[in-house]
């Protein structure tokens, strides 16, 4: 690894050029093949330079992590729980580094990057004490003198894939439960995002887990992704975690699936938000500002279709516009009060111009507020960056979308959302529901039929009642269905059965072969149920 000048963005740091992580060594640090991280608020500050790794790094990765497997499983799990511990403590330590590199890297507000890296901490906490647990349970046998008992076993090689608005929680929510379970890693991180990447393989390293452990191959989705990918059909990964688009879920699954793995899948969202007309109009307008414009849109789990009750539609606008058009857009760097910073990478930005057309398809919406490019000479109050330098967007509304349109069936993944105004209650389902997602969901309400209906009837993976949609906690069950995901989840307890598989044991200590499944003379009673009417 070194620092070298950076043309460009030397107030944000020097420019970091490193390797790939591979069996403890650092590899291909003078390869020709390279890519670049951009600080989306300052594009002209390079903050990192790594090479692009390809199916022959992929491979390498993978055979590390074969052959480090059998002593890592072998580690009793207490003290695969006090490596994990380590790292918890090692990311407290440097919380506040990490969390601006963070913020330098992908554009995030720092008390959010500082969030996320908290995020890391409380997951290293929950797994280094399930490493005295992991339990298995006792069963009773059918038969006399016999001990069942069920174990759970490591996976193996685990291909980790992830995106680059969560750069450091969502790495930890696959790498750590995966350790703890004793499994090996070859990790995929974002190209947005490899600086961070690279902090957080060497808090893996100093934290004294062992070589070939956890590897990490950076590169391109396209690329190193595919290569990854292509692993599976070769016999190299015997389990892969993702976090990414629908479209790329897809395709994994179909390789996972012909290889008979079950792959983890957490994809995109259009999450619903629903407010009835007894809501409590400012704590939903609250609510459905950051569950839209937070991230600036950037989560999995933001505000993508906005339910409102015609009863209050009116008013909640009349509250929620102002505030969209206050918020507070720059560079997070420097400016600890902003409410969103850029966009992460210039596709999103892409993206995010483009769904105006989408939105425009409508036969109904109604453009409120045309979310633009931040231009020099034309910024929104408040703004604090340079326009010219960076990925900045104002926020976008559609008011009067249809569940059916376009716009409201696919995500955009930038600060726009979609008003869909209903009757009542039955038409806010139908259209929370109305889409092939099922990631988060919300409603806003005080009326406890109908909370219960909405927790009966929603059929996302998450759901907040009067909160938002996004900020799901470290020890409960991350996921989705339908296009969001395979109903895999990560997080909590419910993670360790991603990275395990059940083993089935019994003991027979009666000296003789006693058979399973067979009549036993033991249970007949008397009273059998006389049948032979009933073959009359
Ligand atoms: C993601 O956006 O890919 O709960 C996942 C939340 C975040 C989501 C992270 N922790 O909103």
């Amino acid at each position: 690894m070194k620092l070298v000048e950076n043309r460009g963005g030397e107030r944000y740091g020097k420019t970091l050029v490193g390797g790939h992580l591979i069996n403890g060594r650092t590899v291909g640090e003078n390869s020709k093949e390279r890519f670049q991280s951009l600080n989306p608020a300052w594009t002209s500050d390079v903050v990192a330079d790594f090479p692009q790794g390809g199916a022959k790094e992929v491979a390498q990765a993978c055979d590390a992590a074969k052959a480090a497997f059998a002593k890592w499983k072998s580690t009793p799990a207490p003290v695969r729980g006090e490596i994990i511990g380590k790292i918890g403590a090692l990311i407290r330590e440097q919380k506040e580094f990490l969390s601006r590199l963070l913020t330098r890297e992908i554009g995030k507000p720092l008390r959010e990057a500082r969030g996320e890296v908290q995020e890391a901490i409380d997951t290293a906490a929950f797994f280094q004490s399930e490493g005295r647990r992991l339990y298995g349970q006792t069963v009773p046998s059918e038969l006399r003198n016999k001990a069942l008992e069920t174990h759970r076993r490591p996976v193996g090689v685990c291909g980790l894939i992830t995106a680059g608005n969560f750069p450091f929680a969502v790495p930890s929510w696959k790498i750590i439960p995966a350790l703890i379970c004793g499994n090996t890693v070859v990790w995929k991180p974002s190209e947005d995002a490899p600086a961070t990447a690279f902090a957080f393989a060497n808090i893996f390293k100093a934290a004294g887990l062992p070589d070939g452990v956890v590897n990490v191959v950076y590169g391109t989705g396209a690329v190193t992704g595919q290569a990854i990918i292509d692993a599976i059909d070769k016999g190299l990964i015997n389990k892969i975690s993702f976090t990414g688009s629908t479209e790329i879920g897809r395709k994994i699954g179909e390789v996972a699936g012909r290889n008979l793995q079950i792959p983890s899948l957490e994809l995109g969202g259009k999450n619903p938000m629903i407010v009835m007309d007894d809501a409590d109009i400012d704590l939903a307008v609250t609510g459905a500002i950051w569950s839209a414009y937070g991230t600036g849109g950037q989560r999995c789990t933001s505000l993508g279709n906005l339910i409102l009750h015609k009863k209050i539609a009116d008013k909640f606008l009349n509250k929620f516009v102002p505030k969209a058009k206050s918020l507070i857009i720059g560079d997070p760097t420097f400016n600890e009060g902003i409410t969103y910073g850029p966009l992460i990478a210039d596709r999103f930005l892409k993206r995010y111009l483009a769904h105006h057309k989408m939105a425009k398809k409508s036969k109904t919406a109604e453009c409120i507020l045309e979310g633009a490019r931040v231009k020099k000479g034309a910024e929104p109050q408040g703004f604090c960056g340079d326009a010219s330098k960076g990925l900045f967007v104002t926020p976008s509304l559609y008011d009067k979308v249809l569940i059916t349109d376009e716009f409201a069936q696919t995500e955009v993944f930038g600060p726009t959302i979609g008003v869909i105004r209903v009757e009542d209650f039955d038409e806010a389902i139908a259209a929370a529901n109305g889409t092939k997602y099922g990631l988060s969901s919300s409603i806003y309400t005080d009326n406890a039929k109908l909370r219960l209906r909405f927790k009966n009837e929603i059929t996302a993976g998450m759901s907040s009642i009067n909160n938002s949609t996004t900020g799901a906690e470290a020890h409960l069950p991350f996921g989705g269905n339908g296009w969001s995901g395979n109903g895999t989840r990560e997080s909590g307890i419910w993670v360790v059965d991603a990275y395990t598989k059940w083993h089935a044991i019994n003991t027979d200590d009666s000296g003789g072969l006693q058979l399973a499944q067979m009549d036993t003379e033991e249970v007949h009673g008397e009273g059998a149920a006389d049948l032979d009417g009933l073959m009359a």
